[in-house]
This record gives structure tokens, sequence and C-alpha cells, in this order.
């Protein structure tokens, strides 16, 4: 197991990129479930970083085609720089969402630590969106849907320019699982670029079990897997604190077996968790349930396996 062992939790309360307030209380909602404790459970060595300073959300309408671009964008610089810091220390870091729009933040920094380091990046993005959208697509300016795209240099300068290269990834380097909501254009977009796009029709058909090991074919050791997991992959019934619910998602074991065949891997090595949403959550249910998931993503088993 080349898992890193010592984790930094970076927190981002933010909802700057999202079309529902509250997901600026995530990383608090994951504390409060007891984040820290589960993982060190587990054997892991916690550092807990606190949470990032950012702009206000002004709850502006988009301008353009985005929505709160200056502000989304100065909170992506400051998670950039935190995940970065913590790649430099040789922590893996665990960055606490905030909405997926950070998710251009985090994934870039560890594109760049991938290029300083010569490792191959696989991105897992687990999710019921495809966050493919550009400002030309977008049925709403709202920012955290349309991370994918940026981190592939389709988005406003301002935003591809985070981690010092354009583009920050090649959407080849990724595998999307759990999409059941793609808009009109997007979906166009999604198929010229060639996304690899394990959808819940896919997972319905062929299993979950199969689905991840499609997704997770072809790494090696010089792979830095990078997951990043929006927790409105979940089934609402599982997860109902998010801000955009899409029913039809994977169930409680279903998302288990995802993050149990992730664990198996061995290569993850940095992980976001986005869009929890506590004001939408019934009694920090969807937190539980997400901290349930990391302890699986950090090996927790019924049984020691062979
Ligand atoms: N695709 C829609 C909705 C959406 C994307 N990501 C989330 N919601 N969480 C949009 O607004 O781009
Ligand atoms: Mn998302
Ligand atoms: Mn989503």
């Amino acid at each position: 197991m080349t898992t890193l062992r010592s984790v930094s939790l970076v927190g981002a309360p933010t909802d700057i990129g999202a079309g529902a307030r509250g997901a600026s209380m995530g990383p608090e909602a994951l504390r409060v479930a007891g984040l820290t404790e589960a993982l060190q459970s587990h054997g892991v060595d916690v550092a807990d970083r606190g949470n990032l300073l950012g702009p206000a959300n002004p709850w502006l309408p988009p301008v353009d085609g985005y929505r709160h671009l200056n502000e989304v964008t100065a909170w992506n610089s400051a998670v950039h720089d935190a995940v970065y810091a913590e790649l430099k220390l040789g922590r893996m870091p665990i960055l606490l969402g905030g909405d997926h729009c950070l998710g251009i933040g985090s994934i870039s920094a560890v594109a760049r630590h991938c290029r300083d380091t010569g490792k191959k990046l696989r991105i897992l993005w687990l999710d019921a969106h495809a966050d493919f959208n550009t400002s030309a697509l977008t049925p709403s300016g709202n920012i955290h849907g349309m991370p994918v795209a940026c981190l592939s240099g389709f988005g406003p300068q301002q935003l591809i320019g985070i981690g010092g290269k354009v583009p920050a990834i090649s959407p080849k380097w990724v595998r999307q699982v759990g999409i059941r909501s793609v808009d009109a254009g997007e979906k166009r977009f999604v198929h010229e670029q060639d996304l690899e796009v394990f959808d819940m029709r896919y997972i319905d058909e062929m299993g979950m079990r199969h689905a991840m090991e499609l997704a997770l074919a072809t790494l090696d050791a010089n792979t830095h897997l990078h997951v990043s997991f929006d927790v409105d992959f979940l089934d609402p019934d599982i997860a109902p604190g998010v801000g955009t619910t899409v029913p039809g998602g994977p169930s409680y074991r279903e998302a288990q077996l995802c993050m149990e065949m992730i664990a198996d891997t061995g290569f993850m090595a940095s992980l976001d968790v986005m869009e929890l949403n506590p004001a939408l959550d019934l009694q920090n249910k969807t937190a539980k349930v997400a901290v349930d998931l990391i302890e699986s993503l950090f090996g927790k088993s019924t049984l020691m396996r062979k």
C-alpha cells in the first residue's frame, strides 16, 4: 500500500460557486461528524489545518456567464496554495468543501505537484454531474458546474491559469462515476472531448464493481490518484444534505464498494470532499455517511482481505 498515512485537512468554507447557500458549513459538519477521530482509528496521522479565508458570498447574478468570478478565483488561489504546500510536505491533502468549484484550485495544485515529481495523474470524479460546463453552455452561471472544463483549459484566463500551466490536465486523465445529470450543451461537449464517463445507466447494467475496475484500470506505482468526491454522487435517500440532489444515485453498499476498491489500489494521494450542505441535511446524516465512506477510502473493511 502506498496510500499516504499522513493527512492534512484543509477547510474551504464557501458556497461561492454554488446555486444554493450552505456548502460553506461543510467543513465544520465533517469535523462534527468525527472525521479526524475516524481517520485516526485507522492509523492515520491527521493534522487539521483549520479553514482557509476568502471573500464573502455577495449572492449576485451571473455576469457574462459566470457568477462571482473574482471571488471564485480568490478562493481557488487560496485552495491551490494550501493543497500544493501539503503535497510538498509529503502529506495527503483532504480538501473539505465548500462547493465543487474549488476542485479547480485543488486539482491544479495536484497537477503541478505531478509535473514536479514526474508522476502520472488520474482523477476519479465521483459526482451526479459532469461539471463540464462553459460560460456559453451553462444554464446557471454557477462555477461549481464548470471545474472539469476549467481544468481542461476551457474557461476564463484567471481560473484556468491557476497552478501555472494551461491546461492543467488532459480530459483523458479523468474518469467520471455516478453521473446522471448533464445539461444539453454540456452533453455534446463531454462527447466532443471524449470524457470517460461511467454513468448510472452503466452502473445499473454492469454493476459498480465492473465500472470501478475500468475506472481504476492501468494505474501503476507511478500514478497519483486524486479522488474528487462530490457528495451529491450518493443517492439522496442516504445523502439529502447537498444543494443539488439527483435521484437514482449509488446506494450505500454501491458507494462503499466504490470506496473500498479505491482503497485497495493503494494509490489515492489526495482527496476532495465537496458540496456537503448542512443547511439541507437531517441531523448531520449526510456528513456521517461521508465520514463513513472516507473511512472505507482509508481501508476500513469488515474482515481482513486476501
Ligand atoms: N449542471 C448544472 C447543475 C449542477 C452542476 N453541478 C452541480 N449542479 N452541483 C449547472 O448549473 O451547471
Ligand atoms: Mn460536482
Ligand atoms: Mn454534483
